[in-house]
């Protein structure tokens, strides 16, 4: 079957995807996966199917109980016959290596379900492509006709910012103890999270952290105004307080559809991918180039004995181009 998949015209591979076919959607993933600026044409494709599917991404310390909630969500959303997207960035610490493989035991009531479909999106170090092959497989998944789309991601590094970025409502889940207020304000998390989750609310601590939260968000000068973040305690494991979240998020989707967040949101997303996607092309056509053409690959021989300044070389590369 998936040597089937392999022989498929990318027109014919996003017909199925659009048509609902799981391995399709996947093997789409992994294209995007293996090379995010060679298959531009493949997302181009997807376009016309786009359907603006609610993206909501889940962030905060490793081992917070992100993929506990994602799961409590889904059942939540399959009770109400929606078809649910997941998508994990897979944490690259050998200390969530393990987690991992949690997160499919817990995942388990879900994986004989059709209407949800699963993905981890390996990272394997490179990092600075991870928020691009997310945003393409955010873009096969919409047109696969799943919506919510829920993202995961562990940290709450630049990579995990940047994947915020691409996300329309962003749940921060912290927990207990740990300093964890104080780690993601210096993150930046404050300003970004649209939803603060206190999960593991079975432990002692968790209105303290409420509370400090509360705190934060009313002395900080709160950027979203009046869309003033909600704080939610939950019990992920013990299915407490997770219907909250479900419709503080759906409260967060409407309210923002209903202002111009929404709408500016999307606004700089669109403005990001159309670079993003320019940068890509053209670092797609450059390295074909270099592949290719003898001439090419001489002037980077070049460069590197240190025969030609490679700004130098770069410039008329470009210029015999006329791209500057
Ligand atoms: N006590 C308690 N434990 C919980 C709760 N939610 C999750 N856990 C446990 O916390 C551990 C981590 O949960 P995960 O859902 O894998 O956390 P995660 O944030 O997805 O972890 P990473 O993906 O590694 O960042 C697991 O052992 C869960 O069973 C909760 O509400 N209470
Ligand atoms: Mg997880």
């Amino acid at each position: 079957l998936s040597h089937d998949l392999e022989m498929l015209s990318p027109e014919e591979m996003v017909k199925r995807v659009v048509a609902g076919d799981s391995s399709a959607l996947a093997r789409l993933i992994s294209l995007f996966e293996q090379s995010v600026s060679e298959t531009l044409s493949l997302r181009a494709a997807l376009h016309p199917h786009l359907r603006g599917a609610h993206v909501v991404g889940f962030t905060g310390t490793p081992g917070s109980g992100k993929s506990t909630l994602i799961a409590r969500l889904t059942a939540i959303y399959r009770k109400a016959d929606k078809s649910v997207g997941v998508l994990a960035v897979d944490p690259t610490s050998p200390y969530s290596g393990g987690a991992v493989l949690g997160d499919r035991i817990r995942m388990n009531e879900h994986a004989t379900d059709r209407n949800v479909f699963i993905r981890s999106l390996a990272t394997r170090g490179d990092l600075g492509g991870v928020p691009r092959i997310v945003k393409s497989a955010k873009r096969a998944m919409d047109v696969a006709g799943l919506d919510p789309i829920l993202i995961e991601t562990a940290g709450v590094g630049q990579t995990e910012l940047a994947v915020m970025d691409a996300v329309d409502t962003v749940v921060a889940v912290l927990v207990p103890g740990g300093g964890d207020g104080i780690q993601m304000l210096k993150a930046g998390l404050l300003e970004i999270a649209d939803i603060f989750v206190v999960n593991k609310s079975d432990q002692p601590g968790a209105e303290a952290v409420a509370a400090e939260l509360e705190l934060m968000l009313n002395l900080g000068n709160n950027p979203k105004g009046e869309n003033r973040p909600q704080v939610i305690l939950t019990s992920a494991y013990n299915d407490e307080g997770t219907v909250l979240v479900a419709e503080a998020i759906a409260q967060h989707f409407q309210g923002q559809s209903e202002s111009s967040y929404l709408a500016d949101r999307r606004q700089e997303q669109r403005r990001k991918e159309f670079l993003e996607a320019t940068r890509d092309g053209l670092m797609a056509f450059v390295e074909r180039r270099l592949r290719s053409e003898e001439e090419l690959s001489a002037v980077l021989a070049g460069v590197e004995r240190g025969e030609q300044d490679p700004i130098k070389a770069a410039f008329d590369f470009l210029s015999d181009m006329r791209l500057v």
